[in-house]
């Protein structure tokens, strides 16, 4: 799962560093150097048993990616030369959880800054996953509104009283409307990129939480940055804090948010043909059960992931939320359900995503993982598209993909494979997909003139798009009038 530890081990002869191939094994080094928190090359036999311990603590303890490169000649060597200082077993593989915890100053001077505001919003991201009642105590004490980042989402269940969901893009307009109005912004555990959304600098007073030093203040000038993990921290801030008497602000949140939901629900059920990929979202999301773990890609996909499929008590969402990759999605799944074979493990794909590591289902067939891979197919790269036309002003350039048979595809890989067009039956045919025993791949076949609409749209973006069409995107016609007929189903 994203940003989980992930142990990244690479092969090389150490012939090839002086072939015409010594580049490109360099390079590798280097790569993984700059993303990963220990890097480092097997220098011979004797090193392993060290470097493979280092390694692993080091992926857990600061929840990164830790890679050993480790040459094939090596593997080959017997028991190597051992130097006298490295003693055969003097490495250990115990490991201890970080529960350092702030300063009882620091703690201090983040309850001043929380107790004199009046407008507070916390904004919870990966790092507080495990902070659930932590974040909802704190939320009724300070009477602020829950903002999620993606990796984030499921730190508070999306019927929790105190959340307004996502933030950003893809995010709701309650949040993006208490972040416009706050005058305090608590982050734990989040280090969300599109500081645009965020408060303009001076505007709200800022604690941070964070696990690393090194990101207190990366998005947001704070005051107040507490290094510790967010629960221990939050049960050491929580007695601090003077309850708001003011609720006008969550109050307010509250009932964008009963708005916001009552939209979401409008563009989830929708009967139109072809299907809204909502729709699939919706239904989907309706059906989990309440152990289980979505995984889902980057595209539009991860919009209706965002907004039409909640996050019930108890599940797990994730994507590739740091490095928005796409092609996760089938084996974040694969490797949830190997990590919890009893648990509901779903993947929530776009084609796109799906195509670059397709291989990767005789995998689940050959292992046995029953794991329920739903394709949201637009024959697209629909996100890119999209971003062409509302952020450059470009006509759509090749993104079109070559449609795919992916029913048939599950099949011949030996899964349940089936295929979902009509809006009508989505929910008939998931309940059946999700009831069978193995791998199985249902492929929603969506339009894909849909726009991922921002949760409100700036004069700027609307321009851009009306540039975008005026010069001569393909479809242009089926766009305009997609939008045009979203709104006003929306307006009636
Ligand atoms: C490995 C990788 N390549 C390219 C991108 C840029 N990118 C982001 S979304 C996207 C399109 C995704 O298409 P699809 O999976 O079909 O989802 P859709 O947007 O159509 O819902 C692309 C190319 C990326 N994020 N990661
Ligand atoms: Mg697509």
């Amino acid at each position: 799962m994203d940003g989980q530890p992930v142990l990244a081990i690479t092969g090389h002869h150490y012939h090839d560093l002086i072939d015409t191939f010594s580049q490109q094994d360099l390079d590798l080094d280097r790569v993984f150097q700059d993303v990963a928190v220990y890097s480092t090359r097997v220098m011979g036999a004797a090193h392993v048993e060290n470097v493979a311990h280092l390694a692993c603590r080091a992926a857990l303890s600061s929840r990164g990616v830790a890679h050993i490169n480790f040459p094939t000649d090596l593997q080959e060597q017997e028991g190597g030369e051992r130097s006298p200082r490295n003693r055969p077993h003097h490495a250990s593989d115990a490991f201890a959880r970080r529960a350092a915890l702030p300063s009882p100053d620091d703690l201090r001077r983040a309850a001043e800054v929380l107790n004199a505001g009046k407008k507070i919003v916390i904004l919870a991201g990966r790092g507080a996953l495990h902070a659930t009642d932590e974040l909802e105590r704190l939320a009724e004490t300070l009477g602020a509104p829950i903002v999620k980042a993606l990796l984030g989402k499921a730190a508070v269940p999306d019927d929790s009283p105190y959340t307004t969901g996502g933030i950003g893009l893809l995010g709701t307009k309650p949040s993006q409307e208490a972040l416009e109005e706050c005058d305090t912004l608590l982050i734990v555990g989040s280090s969300f990129p599109y500081i645009e959304f965020l408060p303009k600098p001076g505007k709200a007073r800022g604690v941070q939480i964070d696990l690393d030093p090194i990101r207190i203040g990366l998005r947001y000038p704070v005051e107040v940055g507490l290094i510790g993990d967010s629960v221990a921290t939050l049960r050491e801030l929580l007695p601090l804090l003077r309850p708001n008497k003011k609720r006008g602000f969550i109050e307010q949140a509250q009932k964008g948010m009963r708005e916001w939901k009552q939209l979401m629900e409008e563009r989830g059920t929708r009967l139109d043909k072809p299907m809204k990929p909502q729709v699939v979202a919706w239904e989907l999301g309706k059906r989990l059960r309440d152990d289980a773990i979505i995984s889902c890609d980057s595209g539009t996909i991860a919009t209706w992931f965002a907004r039409q499929i909640p996050v019930k008590r108890g599940q797990m969402h994730s994507l590739s939320g740091t490095l928005a990759s796409m092609g996760n999605g089938l084996p974040y799944t694969i490797a949830a359900q190997i990590a919890h074979p009893n648990r509901q493990c779903v993947g929530f794909v776009g084609d796109g995503g799906f195509t670059m590591l397709m291989g990767e289902l005789a995998t689940a067939v050959k292992y046995k993982l029953p794991i329920k891979i739903v394709i949201v197919k637009n024959n697209s790269l629909g996100q890119i598209k999209w971003e062409q036309m509302v952020f450059l002003g470009n006509p759509e350039y090749a993104c079109d993909l070559h449609p795919i048979d992916f029913a048939a595809f599950a099949r011949a890989c030996g899964a349940a494979g089936f295929t979902i067009e009509d809006p009508a039956l989505c929910g008939d045919v998931l309940d059946e997909a999700l009831a069978m025993p193995g791998p199985v791949v249902i492929e929603a076949v969506v339009d894909p003139f849909e726009p991922p609409l921002p949760p409100k749209v700036t004069a700027k973006q609307a321009a851009k798009l009306a540039e975008a069409l005026a010069k001569g995107t393909p479809n242009r016609g089926k766009i305009a009038m997609t939008l045009a007929e979203d709104k006003i189903k929306e307006m009636i």
